[in-house]
């Protein structure tokens, strides 16, 4: 079955549950592996995300780390897996909008948590968040996915998420350390190298847009994207969803995020090749 002969069944799930996105969002987002969805968040949730942001910065979990050299003006921070030790996440994660839009998105009947990623860039930062394609880092293999970037400040576009349209369609390109351009996942030479965008954005479809609180940018988990650093305040709550045809893909090094770091050993019920499973990987729907 095509994947546009399938929307109006995810149509009907998101019309049940009161959410409908247009028909035109989903074709982009098939067709450029990103799109923007203006107003989709109430400014309550916004409010709660914000609170958890805070939380996280206040105590960040051993996951964190600081992405920004020492001699940033600003401060680059990213943790993960936040949801299990803030509630307003977990809460959000549960009730939102974007989990049948997802559905909607991913053309998927279900709906799962992969992980969150809160990333929060303080004023002046200088550091660029690297073009990179997030399925590289993870250990899940298949295409129905999306991540949801959730920025909890206004975002104007020169520190907005860009992304290159048509990437999440391959090839897969090699994972880098942000700081110092490691290769610490598939051995050097195994994939190939991301261009280099910088040199010459013009000749690449670069998708960027100002964010109000309540915008959202939808993207897949292999299209290329990147963010330049931040002369404002600029708090974001990344949420990664897997659709129907997502598989765990264990890989001989650690991933980002290290789940063998967060789930303990008994409870991980993950299986190569079959749909992820556990407590860590709630169904959201379907
Ligand atoms: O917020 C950023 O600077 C980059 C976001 C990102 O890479 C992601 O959400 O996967």
């Amino acid at each position: 079955m095509g994947v546009y002969g399938m929307s109006h069944l995810y149509q009907n799930v998101s019309m049940t549950l009161g959410i409908t996105i247009d028909d035109a969002v989903v074709e982009t987002y098939c067709n450029e592996g990103v799109v923007v969805l203006r107003g989709v968040l109430s400014i309550d949730e916004i409010e709660s995300l914000r609170q958890g942001i805070d939380a996280v910065l206040a105590h960040p979990s051993p996951r964190a780390k600081v992405a920004s050299q020492s001699d940033d003006p600003g401060f680059f921070l990213e943790d993960f897996c936040t949801w299990r030790d803030h509630a307003e996440f977990d809460t959000f994660i549960r009730n939102t909008a974007l989990v049948p839009i997802a559905a909607q998105l991913m053309q998927s009947r279900t709906v799962r948590l992969y992980h969150d990623h809160v990333l929060v860039k303080e004023a002046g930062t200088r550091q660029r968040t690297p073009w990179h394609q997030d399925q590289p880092y993870y250990d899940v293999e298949g295409f129905q996915n999306v991540s949801f970037w959730i920025p909890v400040d206004p975002v104007p576009i020169e520190s907005s998420l860009e992304s290159v349209a048509g990437t999440h369609r391959g090839p897969w390109l090699m994972p880098r350390t942000f700081r110092d351009q490691q290769a610490k996942w598939f051995p050097e030479g195994s994939l190939a190298e991301l261009p280099d965008i910088e040199a010459d954005r013009s000749a690449h479809a670069i998708r960027a847009w100002d964010l109000e609180r309540g915008d959202v940018i939808a993207f897949h988990m292999l299209t290329v994207h990147g963010a330049a650093g931040s002369a404002h305040r600029r708090r974001v709550f990344s949420l990664r969803l897997l659709g129907d045809d997502m598989v765990h893909a264990p890989r001989h090094w650690l991933c980002s995020p290290d789940f063998r770091a967060v789930i303990p050993e008994e409870d991980d019920q993950r299986r190569a090749g079959e749909t992820l499973d556990g407590e860590w990987f709630p169904l959201l729907l379907g």
